[in-house]
């Protein structure tokens, strides 16, 4: 049972991921997350709002997130990077920074200001532009209650073992081609 606060609504919207962009400008990147929850069927909302640009928006966002029955928040931003930041500081839910190249600085900006939260305040941090990790993330966390979706990682992770295979296979096919007497 979820936890009622005097005056909210609980409406439970079954999406799991409630992904938020500091811009449309992060859209190209924020996409990736998008294509991944897709790929493992995970119900997502996805807003622009921004802590600079609509702090009330953002903020109600962020408190209303669990209320509507959403896990994990996914939250994109690049330049001075406060977004994520400050949606964690209102919500029990984890949430994923993914710092977005939008600057002369590309991305280092945004990966310092998400990275380096105060203690007390967490934000999972992926790499610059790193939007699918994020989604994976946030998929593993979703994971440790849901068996089913536990076991669609350990097979996508076999997959990845055997698209490696794959490739390691290509490369020693050019290794001999390249060990190969040269006028023979
Ligand atoms: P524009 O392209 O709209 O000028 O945005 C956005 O995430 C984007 O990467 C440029 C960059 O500014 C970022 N932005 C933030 C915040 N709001 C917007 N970092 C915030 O509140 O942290």
């Amino acid at each position: 049972m979820l936890p009622v606060e005097e005056g909210r609504e609980i409406f439970l919207k079954n999406n799991q991921v409630l992904v938020i962009m500091g811009s449309d400008s992060d859209w190209p990147i924020m996409q990736k997350a998008l294509a991944t929850l897709n790929e493992f069927a995970i119900g997502y909302e996805v807003h622009v709002a921004s802590a600079h640009r609509t702090t009330d928006r953002a903020l109600a966002l962020a408190r209303q997130a669990h209320y509507d029955g959403f896990d994990v928040i996914i939250a994109g931003a690049g330049a001075a990077a406060h977004l994520p930041g400050v949606l964690a500081a209102v919500t029990p839910l984890p949430v994923i920074g993914i710092p977005i190249n939008a600057t002369a600085l590309q991305g280092l900006d945004a990966l310092y200001a998400i990275v380096q939260m105060p203690s007390g305040i967490p934000v999972a941090t992926v790499a610059i532009d790193g939007a699918k990790n994020a989604a994976l993330l946030a998929i593993q966390i979703l994971g440790v209650k849901d068996n089913a979706l536990r076991q669609k990682l350990i097979e996508y992770k076999k997959q990845l073992a055997e698209e490696v295979a794959i490739k390691d296979e290509k490369i020693q096919e050019s290794v001999r081609e390249m060990q190969k007497p040269q006028n023979a």
